[in-house]
């Protein structure tokens, strides 16, 4: 398997926000088969979407992993329920959201999964966290 680097995007909305991304971080340093390069700083960012609902903090992280688009998934979705997640209603508020942004410069779109993640072009405050994060990270 090819080593590559993966952008994954934090966001909380509910509970102790702070409290939930940093263990995202822990958690994602954590991944087999994965390192950790660095993340973002932590920004407060209004609710985007239809659904009337508190600021989030937003974050991004960029990991190398050898796993899989989907194996990461799999993993990002069971360090979500270990936060506390529970999926009521799409783009309702969350105690963490980890999404998958780009993965190297592959595209997936599969059910449940696409790669690059459709709100990118939506969301400035992405796009500048992953290039402060790519200035920082040799
Ligand atoms: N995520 C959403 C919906 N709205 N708004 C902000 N500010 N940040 C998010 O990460 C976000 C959102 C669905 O994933
Ligand atoms: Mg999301
Ligand atoms: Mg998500």
């Amino acid at each position: 398997v090819t080593r590559e680097r993966v952008f994954v995007a934090l966001g909380s909305n509910l509970g102790d926000r702070a409290a939930h991304l940093a263990a995202a971080r822990e958690a994602l340093a954590a991944l087999p088969d994965t390192t950790f390069l660095g993340a973002s700083a932590v920004e407060e960012t209004a609710p985007l979407g239809p659904v009337a609902q508190g600021p989030y903090l937003n974050q991004m992280a960029l990991l190398e992993t050898d796993l899989a688009p989907q194996a990461l998934l799999d993993a990002l979705l069971a360090i979500e329920r270990r936060e506390g997640r529970i999926r009521r209603e799409r783009w309702g508020p969350r105690t963490l959201d980890l999404d998958i942004v780009t993965y190297g410069d592959r595209t997936v779109a599969e059910p449940g999964l696409v790669i690059p993640h459709p709100e990118l072009g939506n969301r400035e405050f992405w796009r500048r966290e992953m290039e402060a994060l790519e200035r920082y990270v040799a």
